[in-house]
């Protein structure tokens, strides 16, 4: 795709995009907060305590060793002379929430509004009226329950009561919401407005690999009645891909559960695939082939993602001396990203019963998305842009006002339950293209936009 023109349409794209973008500079709240991340993140103690939880999780028994652990790390980091102000602040946070007091200093306030800013609330229940405004800005959303990496069976029984609940609640709020055709309908037929997505490690203990026949068989009989659960209320359940140790396990129970005759006319379903891993071209061929071989009345989503667990994919393999399974060369990604978003487009325009949904906050890759889409001759309606709430907002409302359809992911939940979650956020947050596009102009864009 060069030489005819087709440069030209990504960066007319990424302009008339960026003109949208709100400028950084009118909302003060939101650069402290930025500068406030930016320091966490660049905060070495705080960042290897943070890491260091990360990975202990897996191995802790209940919630309450969860939180001793995160409290003794945090504790470590805060303490001596060259101890991190925002892990004692971020301690004291997290030993309020967990012994359930209300958090009084300002600074605790402060990293609570961090969170705040990524997670929109304990439940869907407190989530619902930030839901019904997203639609009313006309944006639609993707609900995610924080709680991924299970530790006991008893638990990974909870999340799924959870997300059930979670989908009667979508369903009951989002019957009240007026009607949106550019979000209800992508010319396949009909989106359902209530979409959760699940992790399929939170739903079983030790997913691995080599996990026990016993937890993947806890995972399909969880991830089943959500299925029905889902037909029944005409909602959508999207499948998360998770680090790379569990994608052949999860990709093997999604496609075999959506093979049964049974599924054939529903629920709307969809899976995750992440254009950082190297192999990820034959991932999507194999996903494509499956859905040839199984044509289901209801379409299938794929969500294209760069994927958040880099560093862990990139520590796991130099600890067993693997050859890394991600692209650790940005270019490289960002190419291999925009090949796979002409895949999935190309498959769309031949007529597969597939729904693309181009998920970045890099302008360029939206941008080359929604070109490449009009090249097809798409309909407008037929791409679905995705974005992360508090990471990109301004990209959302910049979408929308370019007419064109966004879903915003939303998690749910509490801090404990989510500091993996915003783990990754914060290592993203350092490098947001849309950010940075909204301060350039120019030049300085068209250099954002260039051709990866
Ligand atoms: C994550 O949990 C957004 O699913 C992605 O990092």
């Amino acid at each position: 795709m060069s030489g005819d023109g087709f440069e030209s349409d990504v960066h007319a794209w990424g302009r008339r995009l960026a003109e949208q973008l709100p400028r950084a500079g009118r909302n003060p709240a939101a650069l402290a907060e930025r500068r406030m991340m930016q320091t966490m993140i660049g905060d070495p103690r705080l960042r290897a305590a943070l890491f260091r939880f990360v990975d202990v999780r897996p191995a802790c028994r209940d919630r309450g060793e969860l939180v001793r652990h995160l409290h003794e790390y945090l504790e470590e980091a805060a303490g001596g002379d060259g101890g991190s102000g925002t892990a004692r602040r971020l301690s004291s946070l997290v030993g309020r929430r967990a012994l359930e007091l209300p958090t009084a200093s300002a600074a605790a306030l402060a990293v609570a509004q961090m969170a705040h800013r990524f997670i929109a609330g304990e439940d869907a229940g407190a989530a619902a009226p930030e839901l019904t405004s997203l639609w009313q800005q006309g944006r639609c959303v993707t609900l995610d329950l924080l709680g991924e990496a299970t530790l006991t069976e008893a638990e990974g029984g909870v999340y799924a009561t959870r997300c059930a609940d979670t989908l009667r609640e979508l369903a009951r709020v989002s019957s009240g919401w007026e009607r949106r055709p550019l979000l209800e309908d992508d010319g396949l037929g009909p989106l359902p407005r209530p979409n959760l997505s699940v992790k399929v490690s939170a739903l079983t203990p030790h997913l691995r690999a080599n996990a026990p026949a016993r937890a993947l068989e806890a995972a399909r009989e969880r991830l089943l009645t959500l299925l029905r659960l889902a037909r029944e209320l005409d909602a959508h359940l999207h499948i998360d891909m998770e680090s790379l140790d569990t994608r052949a396990s999860i990709t093997e129970l999604v496609l075999e559960l959506l093979s049964t005759p049974e599924f054939e006319h529903g629920p709307s379903a969809g899976i995750v695939l992440q254009g950082y891993l190297t192999d990820s071209e034959e991932e999507l061929e194999r996903l494509l082939g499956w859905l040839r071989e199984h044509p289901r009345t209801a379409p299938f989503t794929i969500r294209l993602v760069k994927g958040a667990y880099w560093d862990h994919e990139v520590v796991m393999a130099v600890q067993h001396g693997w050859e890394s399974p991600v692209f650790t060369d940005r270019r490289s990604c960002d190419r291999h990203y925009e090949h796979l978003t002409r895949r999935l487009l190309d498959a769309r325009a031949e007529g597969l019963a597939l729904r693309p949904a181009i998920a970045s906050h890099n302008l360029r890759s939206l941008a080359h998305a929604l070109a490449y889409s009009d090249r097809l001759g798409l309909a407008p309606e037929a791409i679905e842009l995705q974005v992360l709430r508090g990471l990109g907002d301004d990209t959302a409302a910049a979408i929308t006002a370019a007419g064109r359809r966004v879903r915003v992911y939303c998690p749910v939940g509490d801090l404990v339950a989510g500091m993996a979650y915003l783990v990754r956020r914060l290592l993203e947050n350092t490098s947001n293209d849309s950010f940075l596009a909204a301060q350039t102009t120019g030049a300085e864009l068209e250099l954002l936009l260039e051709k990866p």
